[in-house]
This record gives structure tokens, sequence and C-alpha cells, in this order.
């Protein structure tokens, strides 16, 4: 399969976990990967440009974006928090990134959205992505405005998004829920270089899991672009369950989807109305 076609690559939040795992993956997807965090990032390899740059200054998300071809946005706030962060980082954060692509010319998006846009559905149930989100936290919720908002950027100017409702991207699943939510770093570069590589890829919303055997989501709209997910979380299943307590089914982080992210942040009791 071909892979690289575009020249120049941004990858933001490069100095995050996931950014950390996609710097040398990305690298097969592009003559120059150029990487963006308002951190430092280590010294520029091979093939690597780099720039410092805060996702709520617009003219640093403008020199950041200008002479790319795509964008894979994994930047801004990737936890529950502070209101005025997650404002910054993932309102403020995504419409200058849109802005910018507009401006520039950039074409194609793959956003990193999350499954806490949906985590205030249960956990016995599936969804497709054509369900109303039901975000369980302010992150969920900002995660959602940047779907919207890209699903606008490609109504009026079209530029093409991914929005990756990642479920949870780490090197092996920590916990009972991860054997649902998790997605291998080897699979989720082969879903962004799916959406980066598919001749049409419109404006879709897709859960970024591996081929796991529970599974909360109806991911089947991923054939249209191509990903098969290579890996399982069922390996470690065995290992987590011994080293894990029986679930308590009567706590709401075990009933729904969104796990930690029900009790974090602002007080929550509204759960009893979420059933
Ligand atoms: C996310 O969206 C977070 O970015 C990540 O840190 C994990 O907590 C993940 O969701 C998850 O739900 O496990």
């Amino acid at each position: 399969m071909t892979m690289k076609v575009h020249h120049t690559l941004l990858l933001t939040g490069a100095a995050g976990g996931i950014g950390i795992a996609l710097r040398e993956r990305l690298k097969a997807n592009c003559d120059v990967l150029r990487l963006s965090d308002r951190v430092d990032m280590g010294p520029a390899q091979a093939g690597e440009e780099m720039v410092l740059a805060d996702l709520s200054d617009a003219a640093q998300v403008s020199t950041m974006v200008q002479g790319c071809q795509a964008i894979v946005h994994m930047g801004g706030m990737a936890t529950e928090g502070a209101w005025d962060t997650l404002l910054q980082a993932n309102i403020v954060g995504v419409y200058n990134l849109y802005e910018a692509a507009r401006q520039h010319g950039v074409k194609r998006v793959i956003f990193a959205s999350s499954n806490h846009v949906t985590g205030f559905y249960r956990q016995n149930e599936t969804i497709t992505p054509a369900h109303p989100a039901r975000p369980d936290s302010l992150y969920g919720v900002s995660k959602a405005f940047g779907e919207d908002l890209s699903r606008m950027y490609f109504d009026r100017y079209g530029i093409e998004t991914a929005c990756l409702r990642i479920g949870s991207s780490f090197a092996e699943p920590k916990d009972r829920r991860m054997l649902a939510s998790w997605l291998s770093f080897d699979d989720l570069h082969r879903l962004i270089t799916a959406c980066l590589t598919t001749p049409v890829l419109g404006h879709s919303i897709i859960f970024g899991i591996s081929d796991n055997a529970v599974a909360w989501y109806d991911n089947s709209s991923v054939r249209t672009i191509g990903y098969r997910p290579q890996d399982s979380s069922d390996v470690f299943r065995d290992a987590i369950y011994a080293r894990t307590p029986e679930p308590d089914l009567s706590d709401p982080t075990v009933q729904y989807q969104g796990g930690g992210f029900l009790m974090a942040g602002i007080p929550m009791t509204a759960h009893k109305n979420g059933a």
C-alpha cells in the first residue's frame, strides 16, 4: 500500500504519550514530519521539523500549519481538567487550527476526538457514529465541539476530517474497561494511515479501537476507508483479571463507557438521570 501521499505532515501534541508513539511511525507517511507542541520535543532528527506553538495563540498556530499538506492533530488537553484550560486548548485551539488550515489550503485533518464524546452510554450498549453525543465530562464536550467545528469546515470549505474517537491508546490496556476500549499504537498508526491515504475521506466519525473481543462500538463503517485492526486486548485479559478486583456494578465508572471520567472534574450526581 502507498503510505506516503503527503510531502509535509504536521503532528501536533508531539510531546504527549500518543505523539511520542506516532513520531517514529508517521515518518513512513511523509517526506517531512513537522512536529509541534508547546513544550520541548527533544532534538529534531532526520526528516523532522519542529515548531513550538501554543494552540491558543492564532499567530503561532498559523506558523505551525503553513506549508503542510495534512495535519494529525493529537494536541490539546487529553483529560478532564479546569474549564479555562480546556477552553484554551480544545476549543480556542481547535478553532485556531481549522482557521489556519483554511487560510493555508490544508485539505485533510485527522482529529483526536475521544470515546468521552459518548461516555454516558452504558457499557452494555452498542453505539454507532450516528448515535447522538452523550459527553461524560467537560473534556468530552470540548471534543464534541471539535467534531462539530470540523463538520462545518467540511461543509463550508471542503476540508476533510476524520474524527477519531480514540478509546484508550497505551502500550497495553491497564484495567478491565480498557479490554473494550484499547487501541494499540500500531493500530492507531494503521487507522491514521488509512485516513491519510483513502481517496475520499469526507467528514468521518470513527471509533479508534483495536480488534478487541469486547466492544461497545459498531465500527463497520471503517471498512470504507480500509482500516483493519491487527491487535487485540484479549492477550492481556487473564493477567488483568488476575490483578484487578471484581467490579462493583453500582459504580457509575463501571456502568458507563466513559469509566473514571464519569467522576472526574466538576461534582457529578446527575448520572442517576443518565439511565
Ligand atoms: C481519553 O480521551 C484520554 O485522552 C486518555 O488519557 C484515556 O484516559 C482515554 O480517554 C480512556 O478513556 O481511557
